[in-house]
Formats: C-alpha cells, sequence, structure tokens
C-alpha cells in the first residue's frame, strides 16, 4: 500500500497536487501519479467550533503574537486520522524540534503513514502538544514563516526515499549525505561535466574524457574528500561523544 501524508494546516491551498504547489513537479508528481504516494492537506479552520472559526487567539502572560488553540487542531487531528485505518506517525514542525537529517528521513521513509502539523503562529498551546504527542522536526536554525514549507521538505525528502520514486534506482544510494567514506561518514559530491568539451575557454578535466573508470572513480573520490574537507570540515570530524 503506498505511503499516505495528511498535512493539517491554515494554509492547505499551499499543497495544491497542481504547479504551484512545490510537490506538483518533478519527483513527488511523478511518484504520486505511479501511486507511491497520496497527500490530503487539510484546514485545522474548518475544525474550529467558535464563531469566527478562530484557530488562533492571543497568549496567556501577553507579549506578540498568536498562540494556535487545542480545540481546532485536537479535532481536526481526531477527525483525519480516522480517515485510514492505519495509524500515523504524527509530526510537528516546530523550530523547536530536532534538526532534520537524511537518517530522520530515511527512518520515515519505512512509515505507511504521516501526519504532519504546520503551525503559522508563535507556536501551539503546550497542551495541545503534550496530548497528541507528535514528533518534533526543525529545518534548521533559522525562522520561517511557518511549518509548510518545512513540511513540504520533509515530504520531498520522504517521497525520492520511496522505492520506484527515481527513475534510476542506485542514485538516491549516492545522495550526498547518504554518500559513505570508507568510515561510513558521508560526503560532499564531486563537480560534473557535460558537454560542450570546450565552454568560454573552460575544458572539462582530462580524466573524465580518459574512459579509464577506474582512474574516473578515483578522480571523483579525491574531489569529494577534497570539497568535503575546504567546505564542510564538520562533517569529517570524528563524531562528538553524546552529552
Ligand atoms: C520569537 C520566537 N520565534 C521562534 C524563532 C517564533 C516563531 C517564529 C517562526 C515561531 C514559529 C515560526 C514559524 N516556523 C516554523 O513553524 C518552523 C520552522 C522554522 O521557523 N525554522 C526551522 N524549521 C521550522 S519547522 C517549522
Amino acid at each position: 500500500m503506498s505511503l499516505r501524508f495528511d498535512i493539517l494546516t491554515t494554509f492547505p491551498e499551499m499543497f495544491g497536487y497542481e504547479a504551484p504547489s512545490a510537490l506538483g513537479l518533478s519527483i513527488p508528481a511523478r511518484a504520486r501519479a505511479a501511486g507511491l504516494v497520496e497527500w490530503h492537506a487539510t484546514n485545522i479552520r474548518d475544525f474550529a467550533e467558535n464563531k469566527h472559526s478562530k484557530t488562533d487567539d492571543r497568549p496567556f502572560g501577553g507579549g506578540p503574537g498568536m498562540v494556535m488553540m487545542c480545540q481546532p487542531l485536537w479535532d481536526a487531528v481526531a477527525a483525519v486520522e480516522a480517515r485510514d485505518s492505519r495509524p500515523t506517525t504524527r509530526i510537528l514542525l516546530t523550530p523547536q524540534g530536532v534538526p532534520l537529517t537524511q537518517k530522520l528521513v530515511e527512518e520515515l521513509a519505512i512509515k505507511p503513514r504521516m501526519l504532519l502539523i504546520a503551525g503559522h503562529y508563535e507556536g501551539l498551546d503546550e497542551r495541545v502538544i503534550e496530548k497528541l504527542a507528535p514528533m518534533e522536526i526543525s529545518l534548521g536554525d533559522y525562522v520561517l514563516s511557518g511549518g509548510e514549507l518545512g513540511a513540504m521538505v520533509l515530504m520531498d525528502a520522504i517521497i525520492r526515499k520511496l522505492p520506484g520514486a527515481l527513475g534510476h534506482e542506485d542514485s538516491s544510494e549516492q545522495d550526498s549525505f547518504s554518500t559513505r567514506g570508507p568510515d561510513t561518514r558521508p560526503l560532499l559530491d564531486c563537480p560534473h561535466y557535460t558537454k560542450p568539451r570546450e565552454w568560454m575557454g573552460m575544458s572539462v578535466p582530462d580524466i573524465l574524457l580518459s574512459g579509464d573508470h577506474g582512474r574516473i572513480a578515483q578522480w571523483r573520490r579525491e574531489r569529494m574528500l577534497e570539497r568535503t574537507k575546504s567546505r564542510r570540515p564538520d562533517l569529517l570530524d570524528p563524531p562528538k561523544p553524546r552529552a
């Protein structure tokens, strides 16, 4: 059975199946057309039981911004989870979450069903987080306007790991960040070239035209190490002892 994502958001239009949604093109669109994945965006607002279908309110204790109320989200989760018999892995996109890594993507890519919660406010009322007990995932240390783009990034990364999602089955194994050195740590990718052989006075490294696949593989490996050393030395550092 195919993977099912449900997204809870106050901006469901961001997840449209056709362009301009980022998921309406490229690999996610192909995977969906092939029946490998489906996604359904649901408006949390449809579940608000107050007069103006409000989903947020001012924070107790004062301060800027709005806080997402418990009731609409709680009822939205219950309704959406009942639409399919498979249990969901609940995920909240939040700056307070664990940073998304390829390792986490690969762990999630084997789940049958995920419920992604994207907030667009200062945050959710802590009590509904406690009750829902979702995994909390962050995209990294910068500020987004809301969790929706985070949800799409996560979905994209997961979808391309599904068996059959890529044209050639080995290409996701070759990714930067799943490419393993002899010591099992990931390396950055090497440079790539295509036609023409000469462009604006710049030529392609001779070795790539040599036909010697052994030496080409060795050259690529060296470039990967060199780039990783200069751009991402952190990837070559010995793993830090856990706190
Ligand atoms: C004043 C504190 N702000 C936190 C840095 C408030 C705040 C800003 C932006 C709370 C939420 C948001 C919206 N961001 C997300 O929902 C979000 C996010 C992000 O901002 N950065 C990285 N990953 C993520 S996942 C969801």
